[in-house]
């Protein structure tokens, strides 16, 4: 019942974590503006998402990306539409892993 309860607990610090880091990395790109401009995304994009994503270094696929996120295209990614890239490569990684654990025996 203890041991239990200390899971629960480590479980939840480690997704306030998770989420103080989703944020914290918004926040440094957007560097004290309300949004993310054209560069900042890309900043974003390469440093933190390279190994979850293909084609993070050509910028021409970020710039898409971007476009596809600017929900009122205004040429910068909102916090709301940053979420949206979110939980894109939450999906993403979760489809994988179901994928993973999911494999057919032959
Ligand atoms: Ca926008």
């Amino acid at each position: 019942m203890c041991s239990e309860r200390r899971k629960i607990s480590t479980f939840s610090v480690a997704m306030e974590s998770a989420i103080q880091t989703v944020v914290g990395v918004y926040l440094k790109s957007a560097k004290g503006k309300g949004s993310l401009g054209d560069k900042d995304f890309q900043g974003l994009v390469n440093k933190q998402l390279g190994n979850v994503m293909t084609g993070t270094e050509s910028s021409s696929a970020v710039k898409e990306m971007r476009k596809g996120l600017d929900e009122n295209q205004d040429g910068k990614v909102s916090f709301q539409e940053y979420m949206t890239l979110i939980g894109y490569v939450a999906n993403t990684l979760s489809e994988q892993r179901t994928a993973a654990n999911n494999t057919p025996a032959s």
